[in-house]
């Protein structure tokens, strides 16, 4: 049968409780995040089989990503390395409406990925593999694991998916941009922020940043404009979706589970429009919780989901 693959690294997650910067904070949430494992968990709760491959420590907090992912319905091919500690990442909120995120990951186990860690992917025909720019950024030897990952797909006949995901703190733009250049090359799906669409494409209008990504060659092309909605050209038609109106606690993790909405569709094999359509609420339903994940939407919730009654009875 048929599945997502992705592959990446998942962490510990403390996650500040209230406003405040980690100098007053004396209270915390101990959750587990990862741009991949996020996806791999809102494709779980969508009803997509789901196998997520990555390094973990051989200590409590490897163990317990292992046990998120696990318990979210994730097939799970976790690759002990002694030599080095599970990630950790804190996010604190020391103003009101603004959300800081810190790493404490360099030399973690997931940054060790290797391509010989390969061996344990499972990948067929018919597939989708899903990789992120996160995972380009964490080491020479992650970023060639997924290339190889990504050749090894195409000459499968798996499908390729790319979620720029441009995290800031860990690279440097110019190195970064050229990354995501070759992959988005490689790819038959494509998400981007606005911004993230922006760096590759500078001086771009939001309509027609779509079909910049769409011209290296994926089919399908989708730039995530928050509040505004999603715009994407797929198979050369230009498509929109306007975001769901929510009241957002945490936006971080609205474009993995974004990602996870559409892919579950595009799995199934649905029209543009209920690939989008997905997506938004997936987006929305993961801003609606402090957590990464911990907010996304089943499969059972997305006919409800779109009427407007807050109170389940
Ligand atoms: O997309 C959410 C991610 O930012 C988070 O879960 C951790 O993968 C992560 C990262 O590196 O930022």
């Amino acid at each position: 049968m048929s599945r997502v693959v992705t592959l990446g690294e998942s962490m510990g997650l403390v996650l500040g409780a209230g406003v405040g910067g980690w100098e007053h904070t004396s209270q915390a949430h101990i959750a587990t995040g990862g741009a991949e494992g996020n996806t791999a968990i809102g494709l779980a709760r969508l009803g997509v089989p789901v196998t997520w491959l990555g390094r973990v420590g051989d200590d409590a907090l490897g163990r317990r990503v292992v046990g998120d992912l696990r318990s979210e319905g994730v097939e799970v091919r976790a690759l002990l390395d002694a030599g080095a500690p599970t990630g950790l990442m804190l996010k604190s909120t020391p103003r009101a409406g603004a959300t800081t995120v810190d790493y404490y990951r360099r030399g973690s186990a997931g940054s060790r990925l290797e391509p010989a860690d390969l061996e344990d992917l499972p990948l067929e025909t018919g597939d989708i593999l899903h990789v992120t720019g996160v995972t380009l950024a964490l080491s020479d030897s992650a970023r060639e694991t997924v290339i190889a990952a990504v050749d090894r797909a195409r000459a499968t006949g798996a499908l390729v998916s790319f979620a720029v995901n441009h995290r800031s703190r860990l690279w440097d733009p110019a190195e970064a941009v050229e990354a995501y250049a070759h992959v988005i090359g490689l790819a038959d799906i494509v998400f981007a922020s606005d911004d993230e669409a922006r760096m590759l494409h500078p001086h771009t209008a939001p309509e027609e940043l779509a079909r910049a990504l769409a011209a290296a060659g994926p089919a399908d092309a989708v730039v995530t404009l928050g509040g505004d909605g999603a715009i994407a050209v797929i198979d050369g038609e230009l498509h929109r979706v306007a975001a769901v109106p929510i009241t957002p606690v945490d936006t971080v993790g609205a474009g993995d589970a974004f990602a996870a909405g559409y892919l579950s569709e595009r799995f199934a094999g649905s029209d543009p429009a209920g690939r989008l359509r997905t997506a938004a609420l997936a987006g929305a339903y993961a801003c609606l919780h402090p957590g990464d994940w911990q907010g996304g939407i089943r499969r059972s919730e997305l006919e409800g989901a779109a009427s407007a009654d807050p109170v389940t009875r």
